[in-house]
């Protein structure tokens, strides 16, 4: 399957968003991201239901939400009706991680866990009939422009090794400091989907599409290293 590219969108220009998020989409950003924060599964909110919501008539790009928040439930009971295409929950707040999930799933939205930095892949191990995503977190999370956590690569080649000895096909994203350095080796260890914030689509230099150009390319490499790896 192809490397997806999501902006992370608390590193947009949120003065202006809905005219980076037509910027986004014509650069060729395959989803996009948001983060939600609830200021104590991790201490940061930086936004809210609300811009979603703001936000769907001005894009047909699919919605990723990566919620890291306490009560998973009452935030996925809110995001349904604004129309969302994924929803990630962390398997470290979900007290219910099976039917939180399968609530996900009732309403066709795609399900994902999301596994901070301690926690292995067999977190997952008793819901991989539940499903459709994995978001592997390479750094800490709660916010933005931290350095990627020493077992990172580690950690993403050990979840689609599991993945691939329990036969099954399910796409890794990975999240956090996902820079044009770190992406041929995160695509080589078997990264699907980049969450791109402030060290890769948001990076000061130059302007999201140029941005999203140069991570094309780097994906590009990773892909020729994953092949050398396992033809
Ligand atoms: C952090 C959040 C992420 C960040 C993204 C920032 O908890 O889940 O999605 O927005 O990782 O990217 P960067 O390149 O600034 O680390
Ligand atoms: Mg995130």
């Amino acid at each position: 399957m192809p490397v997806r590219i999501a902006p992370s969108m608390m590193c947009a220009d949120l003065w202006r968003l809905a005219e980076q998020v037509h910027e986004l989409e014509a650069a060729g950003s395959d989803l996009l991201h948001f983060d939600l924060m609830d200021g104590r599964f991790v201490p940061n909110m930086p936004m809210g239901l609300g811009v979603l919501e703001a936000l769907r008539p001005h894009t047909g790009l699919p919605f990723d939400v990566h919620l890291m928040v306490t009560d998973n439930d009452f935030f996925i009971e809110r995001l349904l009706p604004i129309g969302v295409q994924q929803i990630a929950v962390h398997a470290e707040s979900a007290v219910h991680l099976d039917r939180t999930l399968s609530l996900i799933r009732s309403h066709g939205v795609a399900a994902g866990v999301a596994l901070n930095p301690a926690t292995p892949p067999t977190a997952l191990h008793y819901v991989l009939d539940r499903l459709d995503f994995v978001l592997v977190m390479t750094v800490n999370p709660g916010f933005a422009g931290q350095t990627l956590v020493p077992s990172a690569l580690r950690k993403i080649a050990d979840t689609a090794a599991f993945l691939r000895v329990q036969g099954r096909d399910i796409p890794i994203a990975v999240d956090g400091n996902v820079s044009f350095e770190h992406i041929p080796a995160m695509v080589a260890a078997g990264a699907d989907i980049l969450v791109g914030g402030t060290s890769s689509v948001f990076h000061p230099g130059a302007s999201p599409a140029a941005n999203i150009a140069r991570m094309r390319r780097a994906i590009a490499e990773g892909l020729a290293q994953r092949q050398e790896v396992r033809p």
